[in-house]
């Protein structure tokens, strides 16, 4: 691939400048065209046929010094040959974490969904770049629509929206929004002269908004962090008295980040008495429902969101639960008056031209701080085709039923304890091996117990047998987080991860 073909020199009218030769492409398409099919037929054996199969391991372990020495990853003058280069995508593919396997469990995401998959395939193949509609006039007009209907479900009659690169990204555009918001003349000025900006988050919020408040200029110490009651939820008097407290002080509150569903405990913030305070403070109320976002589409379960409609802006990763493949995050915004692009457009005049022959109000990327910008509205919305919303409110209410019977399970079994009762698909619990149980609750039995998990999760990952997190938290000692998201898990999966604790930690 990619070298002159003899014949190309041959030519009667062959050009050259500075000794290339300029005539006809130089790829070899034909060996391109083999090598993806080839690679894509590795694909499919060893990724997509193997998804559901738990006889396979999760990950093939191995430590950094001995991985390098297995990969060839050097990068050397001459192209390497078409079999060299399969094989390479089969080391890739064979020592990668299996994140698409029944029992991992590791992440806010999970699970292989084969229509999302496909509309990557197809996007990648396209290559196209989501800012004007003349490069990419399918994949607009589809993100337009995906961002309507995620508008419909939050509630709002009408709306506007960005599929960003994450929810830390779509965090730290609303937190931006939030401030241009209350002083608009700080795109021009920048921040000289603005009184000291203060914005408030639950104890339990994403590590995002500390970096979105350094990343601003706003600073970490002006994120007024508010306690949370046992289950991890925002308590809503306490940020009254923040409000107050920062007031008082002579600082300028703009901003209050609720969570729907926190990144360990999976916690939803009571919105609605949130929204409350926001109104009465004239505050604006940014949602970061990057986890717990999809609850929305289950009838049964959108109720601990209650409230949303009254946020002013949401941050929804449906690459988390509804499994639409990293990333595909979006930043939703009530306002319907341009206010994301008056915002963050720069009018660049060669791209975003004013006198195009079509409307151009469907170049919508100088509403995002990127340029270049993927599809990513595209893989959720070919997923929802497929599935329909009732298929993906099953998902929602599979993964909630399968974490609620682990919950039960770990009740019934010696030496598993339970955090706290889950509300969304995170499972908090500790694991208590023999040697721990006739110990007395204490510094020391706590000393002892935070080296469980982490002994745990070493052996799991040697053998590939499964995944799942564990961290200590807000003062407790290490605990594991599971979390349940894909159709493929079953009840099965369930029973063996209790079994393969157990297993795991016989001697400890
Ligand atoms: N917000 C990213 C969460 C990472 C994880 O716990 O899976």
């Amino acid at each position: 691939v990619g070298t002159y073909k003899p014949e190309m020199l041959q030519k009667k009218n062959a050009v050259l400048v500075d000794g290339v030769v300029l005539n006809g492409p130089i790829t070899d398409s034909k060996a391109g065209e083999k090598f993806v099919e080839e690679a894509c037929k590795i694909i499919m054996e060893e990724v997509i046929q193997k998804a559901n199969d738990v006889t396979e391991k999760v990950c093939e372990w191995r430590a950094p010094e001995t991985l390098k020495t297995i990969l060839d990853l050097e990068m050397r003058d001459a192209g390497e040959s078409h079999q060299k280069l399969l094989q390479l995508c089969q080391d890739v593919i064979q020592y990668s974490v299996k994140t698409s396997h029944p029992r991992f469990f590791n992440q806010l995401y999970a699970g292989m969904d084969y229509y999302s998959l496909v509309a990557r395939f197809i996007t990648e193949a396209l290559n196209p770049s989501v800012y004007t509609y003349e490069v990419s006039p399918v994949f607009l007009l589809v993100e337009e629509a995906v961002i309507k209907k995620m508008i419909e479900f939050i509630g709002w009659k009408e709306g506007d929206g960005i599929f960003n690169p994450g929810g830390s990204v779509s965090n730290i555009y609303a937190m931006n929004l939030a401030r241009y918001k209350f002083c608009p003349e700080i795109k021009e000025k920048g921040l000289s002269g603005l009184p000291r900006l203060v914005l408030f988050a639950s104890e339990e919020c994403h590590y995002s908004m500390k970096k979105a408040a350094s990343f601003l200029g706003i600073g970490t110490e002006n994120i007024y962090f508010i306690k949370t009651d046992e289950r991890g939820k925002m308590i809503p008097e306490e940020l009254e008295k923040q409000v107050q407290r920062a007031r008082k002080e002579g600082s300028a509150p703009f901003l209050v980040c609720a969570t729907a569903g926190t990144t360990v405990l999976g916690a939803f913030d009571p919105l609605d008495k949130i929204a409350n305070i926001c109104e009465k403070h004239g505050l604006w109320l940014h949602v970061d429902a990057s986890w717990g976002g999809s609850a929305l589409i289950s009838k049964k379960h959108c109720k601990l969101l209650h409230g949303i409609h009254r946020a002013d802006s949401v941050a929804w990763n449906p690459h988390k639960m509804l499994m639409a493949g990293i990333q595909c995050c979006a930043l939703l915004v009530k306002d319907n008056s341009g206010l994301l692009k008056k915002c963050y457009s720069a009018k660049a005049a060669y791209l975003f031209q004013q006198d195009k022959f079509y409307d151009v109000s469907y170049d919508t990327g100088d509403k995002s701080i990127q340029c270049s910008r993927r599809p990513d509205a595209f893989k959720f919305w070919l997923m929802w085709k497929a599935l329909g919303t009732a298929g993906l409110e099953e998902r929602v209410n599979r993964a909630l039923a399968l974490a609620r019977y682990l919950a039960e399970e770990i009740k019934k079994r010696e030496g598993f304890q339970l955090l706290l009762e889950p509300e969304y698909a995170n499972v908090c619990f500790w694991y208590i091996p023999p040697s721990l149980r006739k110990m007395e609750e204490g510094p020391e039995f706590r000393q002892k117990l935070h080296l469980v998990a982490p002994i745990i999760k070493e052996r799991m990952m040697k053998k590939g047998s499964m995944m799942l997190g564990y961290q200590p938290h807000q003062g407790k000692v290490n605990f594991f987080r599971q979390v349940i998201i894909s159709p493929q898990v079953s009840r099965e999966d369930m029973d063996f991860l209790l079994d393969e604790i157990e297993r795991l930690a016989k001697d400890l």
